[in-house]
């Protein structure tokens, strides 16, 4: 047997679910393989050919979040591999398991075209480089890459040089095939019974608490709720937590830049914020300010986590979920399960119902009518607002990068926390239209919808040709105001000279049809009346909807060009 059908054949054995890739001579064979082996449940891994590397990684990051499956991405040596970079980048600053198989050029081929030195650049993204080292260990690197990742969620970089991929497998590796099995991950351990009860006394003395809970909380939500319940706590999220407690009727939605008004004062007069697997960054935090004048406690199972972005008062070292439930317990005894009324007054309910949903914000609609220089233009707000009671609620919501980009990211309510796909981590533009991709073939009941900019757009639409082809439930909304917005409006009160970020006029619903997508110019409201069309019809061809909007800074940049953008 060749080590190529053996690292295809491991792979699959390995329980991967879904290959996404951009398949080249240095991962052909390889990839046929892993396509061909049946995994642990008996079935087949499903493959996805998409069209850049970048929108690959993006797939297959969003997949497994959706899914907690493992899924590959499959890439050709040298460029393939750079293509991919971004994506990868993103899995990793989301802590993402994820399995990069990249052919190499052979050991000593340095003067090849395709060489790079694959290790130190994928190192340099933060991912972890492994390889295929001789064909007397290729299975067993192949299960230590899997393993890695699994254990410790982050993307993997296999790389396969192409002499060893063609060299004979040793029978010693061969006889290994038959008994491999998914990774197990080790039981995750609760916090130390004396930081339960430092959390406990602070919940049950605090007068205005609140519970922030990120994606590290998925599996809490139930103890929190109880907790926040019997401590008298509101409950909020970061942004990648948006919908976690949508069931609540004391939750605030989403924590930081992305919160109404009214939510964000409701944060800021808190006197005990107890934070479950978030990381708390500059988004999140207001810039640190949402900590202020309050006893912050964060909660997590990677110690790395503490205070990575602020200073915090007391750190928990534990799995959310067991820690949540020691807390709960112990509370119920504490309090003699009779809940307090903390923060949970008739008043904050009142404010807490009127700052929930940022379609019941007041706003001055600033849509323009034809003009000389323009044939009409919306107000991204009423556009959003008016997707929003269109589109159904089984949904995915992926909002890419730019000033708009809170529209999307707010303004569409999400049925819950599977609903909202952020792919913002390394704060790319262009990631949307492959993350909800990715998303949707996790979560194929429901309508996926990308809010992009017109220059993410423009980065990234080569994947509408993958959407096509698969039939994809897709709704992407282009917030086309022809410029990197985000730029013009941060340097706009330092220069006049712009050029560089704007852009002349593009057809982008042109663009779409070109693909075999459905494809609308909205200019006023009442151009969304074809949208119902499409949501009535089989829904089987994405539909473009390019918005020429109005354009002005957004509510956060508005806050956060202070400092970086
Ligand atoms: C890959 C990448 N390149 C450049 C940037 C810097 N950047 C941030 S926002 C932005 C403009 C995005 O334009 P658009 O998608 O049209 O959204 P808008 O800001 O106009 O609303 C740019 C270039 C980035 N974040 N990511
Ligand atoms: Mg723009």
């Amino acid at each position: 047997m060749k080590v190529s059908q053996a690292v295809g054949q491991t792979i699959a054995r390995m329980g991967a679910a879904h290959v996404f890739g951009v398949v080249g001579s240095g991962n052909f064979r390889v990839t046929n393989a892993l396509l061909e082996t049946k995994g642990p449940e008996g079935q087949l891994p499903q493959f996805t050919a998409t069209r850049h590397e970048m929108g690959t990684a993006c797939m297959a990051d969003a997949y497994t979040r959706a899914t907690g499956m493992l899924s590959v991405v499959t890439v050709h040596q040298g460029c393939g591999l750079s293509n991919a970079l971004t994506g990868i980048g993103e899995a990793v600053k989301a802590h993402t398991p994820l399995l990069v198989i990249a052919g190499d050029t052979p050991g000593g081929e340095y003067f090849s075209n395709f060489w790079i030195d694959q290790d130190t650049v994928v190192e340099g993204m933060g991912a972890v480089a492994e390889r295929i080292h001789s064909p007397n260990r290729a299975v067993t690197d192949t299960v230590r890459a899997i393993t890695r990742a699994t254990v410790n969620r982050i993307p993997v970089v296999l790389s396969m040089p192409l002499d060893i991929q063609e060299s004979e497998l040793s029978q010693e590796q061969e006889a290994l095939l038959s008994s491999i099995v998914p990774p197990e991950l080790p039981s995750p351990a609760v916090a130390s019974a004396s930081s339960v009860t430092k959390v406990t006394r602070l919940l049950s003395q605090a007068d205005r608490p609140v519970i922030l809970a990120g994606r590290g909380a998925t599996h809490a939500v139930d103890p929190l709720r109880k907790i926040a319940e019997l401590s008298g706590a509101l409950l909020t999220t970061s942004a990648v937590g948006r919908g976690l407690f949508n069931q609540d009727p004391w939750h605030m939605d989403a924590m930081g830049g992305f919160a109404t008004d009214g939510a964000a004062e409701l944060v800021d007069e808190a006197d005990l914020l107890v934070v479950f697997g978030a990381a708390l960054n500059r988004w999140t935090t207001r810039d640190g300010s949402l900590l202020q004048n309050k006893t912050v406690v964060q909660i997590d199972d990677t110690a790395s986590a503490f205070g990575k972005h602020y200073p915090v008062n007391l750190t928990v070292l534990g799995d959310t979920q067991l820690t949540a439930e020691a807390i709960r317990n112990e509370l119920y005894e504490s309090l003699d399960r009779t809940p307090r009324t903390g923060y949970r007054t008739a008043q904050v309910k009142e404010h807490l119902a009127a700052s929930l949903h940022w379609s019941d914000q007041a706003f001055e609609d600033n849509s323009q009518a034809a003009g000389e220089d323009h044939q009409g233009k919306i107000d991204p707000r009423t556009l959003t607002n008016r997707l929003d009671e269109m589109l159904p609620i089984e949904r995915v919501i992926a909002p890419d990068g730019g000033n708009f980009n809170a529209y999307p990211a707010m303004h569409f309510r999400v049925p819950d926390n599977l609903g909202y796909s952020l792919s913002l981590g390394f704060q790319s533009i262009g990631l949307a239209i492959s993350t909800v991709i990715g998303a949707a073939f996790a979560l194929p009941d429901r309508v996926a919808i990308a809010g992009v900019g017109d220059g993410g757009f423009m980065m990234s639409h080569v994947e509408l040709d993958t959407a096509v082809r698969h039939k994809i439930p897709l709704v992407v909304v282009v917030y086309n105001d022809d410029a990197y917005s985000a730029e013009v409006h941060h340097f706009t009160h330092e220069t006049d000279n712009l050029s560089t970020v704007v852009f002349p006029e593009t057809d982008i619903a042109a663009i779409a049809r070109g693909y075999g997508c459905e494809a609308i110019t909205v200019r006023e409201a009442a151009d969304l009346d074809a949208v119902q069309m499409w949501v009535d019809g089989p829904r089987d061809r994405p539909l473009v909807i390019d918005a020429k909007i109005t354009s002005f800074p957004s509510w956060v940049l508005a806050h956060s060009f202070t400092e970086n953008e």
